[in-house]
């Protein structure tokens, strides 16, 4: 199985016409409490492990996409043309490959972005997920979002969460066509649970997420534990979530988002996404919590550091760090 041979299998009884010449989409972005790390099947990102998530409602990519007239796809990210030879370019127009049913039209694609720049907050999960509900609308499919969850992780896996609002689950699945690996919401109504990033470099990663996950799976002697750990943390925090247990559920989130990165420590070459200054903060973090505030993190494929807390130490956390963005304070 093939990622055309998915597409061509979901939209089997679809249009492959547009009804409309262009549609305008908003897609959240998401950060995982109990990560994606490794592939069993690299082309249909298929993940070793599940993985639970927060979507940040509020933070997230503003996408028009329209059908031209051109020789190749356009694409703009906050008014700026991006260039054919990025890595952005090509994913994105490699994905779109995949929905050119009549070869003789390209896409363009138009994102202003709500994330502060460069911020390492999952903006392929975004973006995405914005692509694939741009294409729902322009085609007219009108595709249950789980659907939706499949197509888009087949442009980047941690894109399948971002279909839903507030926590989400990405079942890992057992299938080889993937159609069983996708994610769904985990029914919650919990505003008081606070996400808050802390910036700390805007450089560019000196290793892509992708790069980086294969090369710990390929090197790392620890990551043969992780799998079995991501799932046992993933039910636990389910539950947790359900029973709106704080302190278990951004316990779990910090120890899985150590443990993924301990995998990547024991990489060959390592895997490391940490400066000075992200381990400075997470021993803030350690003392804060000593002190009795009830404050937690967790770290992705980049040295910035999220923070989890309670509404109702928000002024506090506030007067402790310099939160770049924070979600659920509305
Ligand atoms: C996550 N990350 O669960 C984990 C935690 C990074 C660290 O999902 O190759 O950009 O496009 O499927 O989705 C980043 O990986 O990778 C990621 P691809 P993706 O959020």
């Amino acid at each position: 199985m093939n990622k055309i041979d998915i597409v061509n299998q979901l939209l089997q009884d679809q249009s492959h016409t547009a009804r409309q010449d262009q549609a305008s989409v908003y897609a959240p972005t998401n950060i995982a409490l109990s990560k994606y790390w490794g592939k069993r099947n690299q082309q249909l990102h298929l993940p070793m492990n599940s993985s639970v998530s927060l979507t940040l409602n509020q933070y997230g990519c503003d996408s028009t996409l329209s059908i031209i007239d051109s020789d190749q796809d356009i694409m703009l990210v906050n008014g700026d043309r991006i260039d054919t030879n990025t890595s952005f370019y090509k994913k994105a127009s490699a994905f779109l490959d995949l929905f050119r049913f009549s070869s003789n039209y390209h896409f363009q694609l138009d994102t202003q972005s709500r994330i502060p720049i460069a911020a390492g907050l999952a903006s392929s999960a975004c973006g995405f997920a914005a692509i694939v509900k741009a294409l729902d609308s322009l085609f007219a499919w009108q595709l249950p979002t789980t659907q939706l969850s499949i197509l888009a992780r087949l442009g980047s896996g941690s894109a399948c969460r971002s279909l839903y609002n507030g926590f989400a689950v990405w079942h890992k699945g057992q299938r080889d066509d993937g159609m069983d690996s996708v994610a769904e919401a985990i029914d919650s109504d919990w505003p008081e649970f606070c996400m808050g990033a802390v910036l700390l470099s805007k450089k560019q990663k000196p290793i892509s997420s992708r790069q980086g996950m294969q090369h710990t799976v390929d090197t790392s002697s620890l990551y043969a534990a992780w799998p079995e750990k991501a799932e046992t943390d993933c039910r636990a925090m389910i539950k947790a979530i359900k029973e709106k247990h704080f302190s278990r559920l951004a316990s779990l989130a910090e120890n899985n988002a150590l443990f993924m990165h301990a995998t990547m420590q024991a990489a060959q070459p390592p895997v490391n996404y940490w400066l000075p200054e992200s381990v400075a903060l997470m021993q803030k973090v350690w003392r804060l919590r000593r002190e009795g505030l009830a404050i937690y993190f967790t770290m992705d494929a980049g040295p910035n550091i999220k923070l989890l807390y309670l509404k109702h130490d928000h002024d506090t956390v506030s007067e402790h760090f310099t939160l770049a963005l924070h979600n659920n304070l509305d």
